[in-house]
C-alpha cells in the first residue's frame, strides 16, 4: 500500500492493480503518482469494457514491456572517469515502435524514468500517430560541461543505448537535458557503430541531416494552440492576457514566443534558480541568446533588460496572471502555488512539462472551476511532430516550416477535441483529464486486446 495515494477512491477491480504495482515497487513515487492520475479516470471502462479486466489489460499496461539499465562511463577534460547510469524503459509497442524523449538530469532514476514512460503511452496515442510510448535518460548533469565532455557522454551513452533501439524498435529523442547538441553526438555514434545512415532513429536532429522544420518550436507551440483551444472553447483568447511560464528551456522559450504571437505578455519566466518578472513582457530574442547561444540564466536575460527583475527567493506562481503555463518539471506546481494562482484570478493552467501539477493541487482547480490542461494532452505537440519527423525520414523528404506548423495545429485541435468528445461520452463533460486519459488508453487497450496476450 501507498500511504501517499488514497486507494478508497478507486474501484476495486482498479484498486487492487494499484496496490500490487506499489507492492512490487514501492519506492517509486513519480510512478505510482502518474498510474493513480491514470487509473482514478478509468472507472467506467471497469464495467463498459469487462474485457479488459478479463484480459489483465490494466495489469499488463503498467508494467513495462522491457527496461534496460546500463553503465555509462565516461572521462572529463583533466582525464578524470566518472561512472553515470543510463535507462531506457520500452513501455508499449501496442500502437507502434517505441516512442519517446531522453532526460538527463542528476535527479533521474528508474521511477522517473517509469513515470515519463507511462505517460509517454496515452500521449502517443492522442496524437492519432502510430507511436508506442517510451522513455530514457542518465543521471547525467549537463550543467557546467564542455561540449567535449557532452560528446564523450552521448558517445559512451549511445554505445550501449544503439544495441536497443532502431527507426522500426525505438526511436528516441530530446527531453530535459537533451537538445539539438545532444541528438546530434548520439546521432553520430549510433550512425558509426551501425555503418548505416537510418535518419529515422532518432528525432529532433539538425535541419540539414534529416531533421523537421518546426520539431524545436512544436511543443511550446502546440501547448500554446492547444491552450488557445481550451480558451476559444470559453469564448475568450490569449489576446490580453497575462502569462507566466515556469521553466526557460525548450518548452518554455516556444510557448512564450507563441503566446505574445497570439497578444499575451509573458511576464515571467524562470529556472532552478529562481524567476524573473518583466512587466514589459520577454524579449525572446534576448532569452533565446541567454539560453541557447550562451547557456546562461535568467538572472543574466534580468541583468541585460532594465524592465525585468531577478528573484532567488519566493515563487514564480506568486506573480499574478490569467494563464499559468508550467514548462520546468514534474511537481513544480505544488498546492499553495495554485492557491496563490486561484487568489490572483488565473482562469487556466495548461501543461507544458510532464506531470508538473501535484494532485492536491489538481483537486483544488478543479474545484475552484479554473480550466487545467493535463500534459499528456496539451504537450502532446512535441511528440506529434516527432512523428512527422519520421514519416519525412520514411519518405526521404523534408517538408517546410509552414506545412509542417500546420500539420502540427491540425494534431493539437484534433486532440483538444477528442478530448471534450470523450469526456462527454463518459458523462464528464469539460473534463480535460478524463477525456485525455480515457481517449488515449481505449486506443492501446484495444490495440493489445487485438494483439493477443503477449
Ligand atoms: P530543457 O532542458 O530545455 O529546460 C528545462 C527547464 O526546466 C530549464 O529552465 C530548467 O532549469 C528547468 N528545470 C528542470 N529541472 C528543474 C528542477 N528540478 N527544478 C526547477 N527547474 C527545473 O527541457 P525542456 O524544455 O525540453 O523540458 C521541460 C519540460 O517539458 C519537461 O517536463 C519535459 O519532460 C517536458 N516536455 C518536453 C518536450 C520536448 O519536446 N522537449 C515534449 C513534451 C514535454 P535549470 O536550467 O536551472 O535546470
Ligand atoms: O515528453 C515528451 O513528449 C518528449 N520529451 C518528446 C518525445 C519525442 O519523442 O519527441
Amino acid at each position: 500500500m501507498s500511504e501517499k495515494f488514497d486507494t478508497s477512491r478507486l474501484p476495486r477491480e482498479l484498486s487492487s492493480v494499484f496496490e500490487e504495482l506499489v507492492a512490487r515497487d514501492p519506492h517509486q513515487l513519480e510512478f505510482h503518482q502518474a498510474v493513480y492520475e491514470v487509473l482514478m479516470t478509468l472507472t467506467p471502462l471497469v464495467t463498459r469494457k469487462p474485457e479488459y479486466q478479463d484480459l489483465a489489460i490494466f495489469e499488463r499496461i503498467t508494467e513495462p514491456e522491457r527496461q534496460v539499465m546500463f553503465r555509462v562511463p565516461w572521462s572529463d577534460d583533466q582525464g578524470q572517469i566518472h561512472v553515470n547510469r543510463g535507462f531506457r524503459v520500452q513501455f508499449n509497442s501496442a500502437l507502434g515502435p517505441y516512442k519517446g524523449g531522453l532526460r538527463f538530469h542528476p535527479s533521474v532514476n528508474l521511477s522517473i524514468i517509469k513515470f515519463l514512460g507511462f505517460e509517454q503511452i496515452f500521449k502517443n496515442s492522442l496524437t492519432g500517430l502510430p507511436m508506442g510510448g517510451a522513455k530514457g535518460g542518465a543521471n547525467f548533469n549537463p550543467k557546467g560541461k564542455s561540449d567535449a565532455e557532452i560528446m564523450r557522454f552521448c558517445q559512451s551513452f549511445m554505445t550501449e543505448l544503439q544495441r536497443h533501439i532502431g527507426p522500426d524498435t525505438d526511436v528516441p529523442a530530446g527531453d530535459i537535458g537533451v537538445g539539438g547538441r545532444e541528438i546530434g553526438y548520439l546521432f553520430g555514434q549510433y550512425r558509426r557503430l551501425r555503418n548505416s545512415f537510418d535518419a529515422g532513429v532518432l528525432t529532433g536532429k539538425g535541419l540539414t541531416w534529416g531533421g523537421s522544420f518546426a520539431r524545436t518550436e512544436a511543443t511550446g507551440y502546440g501547448l500554446v494552440y492547444f491552450a488557445e483551444e481550451m480558451l476559444r472553447a470559453r469564448g475568450t483568447s490569449f489576446d490580453g492576457k497575462r502569462v507566466v511560464v515556469s521553466g526557460s528551456g525548450n518548452v518554455a522559450i516556444y510557448a512564450t514566443e507563441k503566446a505574445q504571437e497570439l497578444g499575451a505578455t509573458v511576464v515571467a519566466v524562470s529556472d532552478s534558480s529562481g524567476f524573473v518578472v518583466d512587466e514589459a513582457g520577454i524579449d525572446v530574442e534576448l532569452l533565446k541568446d541567454v539560453k541557447e547561444r550562451r547557456r546562461g540564466r535568467v538572472s543574466d536575460y534580468a541583468n541585460q533588460r532594465s524592465s525585468a527583475r531577478f528573484s532567488a527567493e519566493g515563487s514564480i506562481w506568486e506573480v499574478p496572471c490569467d494563464v499559468a503555463l508550467p514548462c520546468a518539471t514534474q511537481n513544480e506546481l505544488p498546492l499553495e502555488g495554485v492557491q496563490a494562482l486561484i487568489r490572483n484570478g488565473v482562469q487556466m493552467v495548461a501543461e507544458g512539462a510532464n506531470m508538473p501539477t501535484t494532485p492536491e493541487a489538481i483537486d483544488e482547480l478543479r474545484s475552484a472551476g479554473v480550466l487545467y490542461a493535463p500534459g499528456k494532452a496539451s504537450n502532446a505537440g512535441g511528440v506529434a511532430t516527432s512523428g512527422l519527423e519520421m514519416q519525412q525520414n520514411s519518405g526521404r523528404t523534408q517538408w517546410p516550416f509552414e506545412e509542417t506548423d500546420a500539420k502540427l495545429h491540425q494534431i493539437m485541435v484534433g486532440i483538444h477535441e477528442n478530448c471534450l468528445a470523450t469526456a462527454d461520452e463518459y458523462g464528464v463533460p469539460g473534463d480535460y483529464v478524463a477525456g485525455a486519459n480515457l481517449a488515449g488508453f481505449i486506443k492501446v487497450a484495444d490495440a493489445m486486446v487485438a494483439q493477443g496476450l503477449i
